[in-house]
């Protein structure tokens, strides 16, 4: 085979291609809400939306969770930024900001594996223990075929349902991981950069409504952050066919579709529109947004569709 020399930036742009063809495949939602937008004039292809952030989800064990995914992304020039806690949900996450600004914000959050029931950690470390070391640490990040055949390829045996189903009433979370692995929970639409009235998160989420999309409504269908500048709402994930050990089959939350808006902060706001870049605007997320977006897979999230 031909080795082809790619910069950093380079091997990122087809590591993130490879998730955006997977992550589209599984979630139909994406096409859909893509195509409506054209129908409706916001934009005239796909590649006119900036994508905001893609996010991820992981199993919180010493050879996996955050510290091993991460390292891929810091390889590529990511740096790690703030870090979130969500007590009841019993996750950590961090998010890390890109090395140039035509790349998405990454969003990778972890179990806390250890604070779940000794039965739901058993089940899990029964599957994740058949991962022996970091599997980041033996890949050729400057080789992205192998980044992204890592980021499809199973890294533990194919779950029982009966796995599957104990720990989806411990953790939903947990369920997802052990089932869905690093396929991208979600892209993310920023909706302040459409056109009027469409950069309105509000209106953007009327127009998705009367294409009939679902929105997650945990906690209201917007969620806003307390100094009012980071507005976010997400579809709820679709039930997709999944095969379990035996090649028993069942549907399971799949991913979802993200918008976010960003408002600009008041020391720029004497700027015109036309000047505003991401910079002006507000930066990073929100702890009580996020916390109600993870739900956007719940099943009381999902089965409403
Ligand atoms: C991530 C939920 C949080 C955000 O933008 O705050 C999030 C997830 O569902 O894994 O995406
Ligand atoms: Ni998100």
């Amino acid at each position: 085979m031909q080795t082809v020399m790619h910069s950093r930036l380079e091997t990122l742009e087809l590591v993130l291609a490879g998730l955006m063809r997977r992550y589209q495949e599984r979630v139909p939602d994406v096409a859909g809400i893509l195509r409506a937008m054209v129908q409706e004039g916001m934009i005239a292809r796909a590649e006119d939306i900036e994508n905001d952030h893609i996010a991820f989800r992981t199993m919180g064990v010493p050879q996996l969770g955050i510290r091993s995914l991460e390292k891929i992304f810091l390889h590529y020039g990511y740096q790690r930024r703030d870090r979130y806690y969500f007590g009841a949900k019993k996750l950590n996450a961090h998010w890390y900001a890109p090395p140039d600004p035509g790349f998405p914000r990454i969003f990778i959050s972890e179990l806390r594996v250890t604070d779940l029931s000794e039965e739901a950690q058993r089940i899990i470390t029964s599957y994740t223990d058949e991962v022996k070391a970091d599997p980041v640490d033996t890949l050729d990040l400057d080789n992205w075929q192998e980044v992204d055949a890592f980021l499809h390829r199973a890294l533990w045996r194919l779950p029982t349902y009966a796995d599957y189903k104990r720990l989806e009433a411990e953790s939903e979370y947990a369920a997802w991981v052990i089932y869905n692995r690093y396929y991208l929970n979600h892209y993310t639409v920023s909706v302040h950069n459409l056109p009027e009235p469409y950069d309105d998160l509000a209106r953007y989420n009327d127009f998705l409504e009367a294409h009939g999309f679902r929105l997650n409504d945990a906690g209201g269908k917007i969620k806003k952050s307390p100094d009012g500048l980071l507005l976010q709402s997400s579809t709820v994930a679709r039930m997709i066919e999944a095969e379990f050990a035996g090649g028993e089959k069942h549907l399971i939350p799949g991913s979802y579709v993200e918008f976010a808006e960003r408002g600009v902060l008041p020391q720029y706001a004497h700027l015109p529109k036309e000047a505003i870049t991401r910079e002006h605007r507000r930066e990073g997320f929100e702890a009580g947004n996020a916390d109600k977006i993870f739900e956007s897979t719940y099943i009381s999230q999902a089965a409403r569709r």
